[in-house]
């Protein structure tokens, strides 16, 4: 059974807006009430597959969520007196940023030799905990075969859980036994701390997992709008890519981290050339750190950091050094940037042999045709707040997935 890392990434909905719902993500909350162009997101994130696949990536993708949301909007009562907010959350496209859906626990590292995926609860952020239901049946579908994944139900809503956006795994290859690296925040300041430590522990223990490390993320990146560990943090086999201020106890999350991983690589972008806020503003860690098949690392980082000068002259001179990580490839996903979600935050990995997921999930080039055609045809061109809740804008926004379901024969995601 060859076990690679195939990235899912969520195919951009076609409500995709900028209501800023997310406190603590200054990209989400500073872009409320513009104008979003949900045919141009989601042709940006196929692009991005594409130019992965290109790379030798193994590539799958999760479709949206049916939006808007009829059931919230039924429970909330909604109607002309409620709060506006409450539309606009029945309305999101967050579902695109798959990092969030599910923390995931590769067969090398559970005690049953499964894969374990456990779907996020997401309870920080209102808009964001209605979408674990629908998650889950679609993580039921493509994961389904029970020889080799075990999908569990979320955590208790009283611990906060963001899925693989608090969680890396390290080790010497995807296919062996690695270290899981748990990052939970501590409540209490600015923003919320969305990823609480009994989640994380709570996953750990339910995924039978053989090396778990728990680290508190560092309260300055939170309150700097680091709203995950992602934002400031990003790993690949033995090597780990992150800003200094990313971690509460720096010296003892490396000591615990090199302890546990034999040859650990830690490459440490100093606040002296990269400060908190240009590594929030460009997303360099929210960057994709892959094992290239040609050997050799690449980070896939969005194109803002080509436009910030400290970010990019800092990425030159480590290439220019004999780092683990050999190629920069920016991609643009500026429509999902400007809601906080970097080419890490629109992707799931799962480490899995590919021959038992179900195939319908996973990218070949005709079907990466397929569904540009349906993007370019049925998504909506721009979507500005005022249309939030119109009702040929709904039917719109409904009609546009159901094709993509027809055409992906995907039909019983329903
Ligand atoms: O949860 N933005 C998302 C961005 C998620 C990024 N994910 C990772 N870092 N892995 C969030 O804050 C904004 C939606 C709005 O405001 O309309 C939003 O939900």
């Amino acid at each position: 059974m060859a076990l690679v890392e195939i990235n899912f990434d969520g195919i951009v909905g076609p409500s995709h807006n900028y209501s800023g719902l997310s406190l603590g993500n200054l990209a989400a909350t500073s872009n409320a009430g513009k104008v979003a162009y949900p045919r141009a997101a989601a042709l940006q994130g196929l692009a991005k597959m594409r130019h992965n696949m290109a790379l030798g990536l193994t590539q799958g993708f999760f479709l949206p969520l049916p939006r808007p949301n009829p059931a919230f909007l039924e429970n909330v009562s909604f109607d002309e007196t409620a709060d506006p907010a409450l539309q606009a959350m029945a309305w999101s496209a967050s579902s695109m940023w798959t990092a969030n859906a599910a923390t995931v626990s590769p067969a090398p590292d559970t005690s049953d030799g499964r894969c374990h995926l456990t779907v996020a609860n997401l309870v920080s952020m209102p808009h964001r905990s209605i979408e674990w239901p629908a998650t889950l049946a679609q993580l039921r579908l493509a994961f389904a075969n029970e020889d080799a994944f075990a999908v569990h139900g979320p955590v208790p809503g009283t611990f906060g859980d963001e899925g693989a956006a608090n969680h890396m795994r390290m080790g010497k290859a995807h296919d062996a036994a690695c270290t899981e690296i748990f990052v939970y925040g501590r409540p209490g300041g600015r923003f919320p701390a969305r990823q609480h430590e009994q989640a994380s522990r709570a996953i750990a223990r339910r995924h039978g997992l053989h090396n778990a490390l728990f680290i508190e993320q560092a309260p300055e990146a939170i309150a700097a709008g680091a709203f995950h560990n992602d934002v400031v943090a990003v790993a690949n086999e033995h090597v780990l890519f992150c800003h200094e201020q990313a971690f509460a106890d720096r010296e003892g999350a490396y000591t615990a981290i090199r302890n546990a991983v034999p040859g650990a690589e830690i490459v440490e972008v100093p606040a002296s050339a990269v400060s908190l806020e240009d590594a929030i503003t460009s997303y360099l860690f929210n960057a994709q750190l892959v094992t290239l098949p040609s050997d050799g690392m690449a980070l896939i980082v969005p194109s803002e950091c080509q436009d910030n000068p400290a970010v990019w002259g800092w990425l030159e001179t480590m290439l220019a050094g004999n780092g683990p990580i050999r190629q920069v490839l920016p991609v643009d996903v500026r429509q999902s940037m400007a809601n906080g979600g970097g080419p890490a935050c629109l992707r799931l990995r799962v480490v899995a042999d590919p021959a038992t997921v179900d195939q319908r999930f996973l990218l070949t080039e005709d079907k990466a045709a397929q569904i540009e055609s349906v993007i370019a045809d049925s998504w909506p061109e721009s979507l500005p707040p005022q249309d939030i809740g119109r009702p040929e804008t709904a039917a719109q926004v409904i009609r546009a997935r159901e094709l993509l379901l027809e055409s992906l024969n995907l039909k019983d995601l329903g």
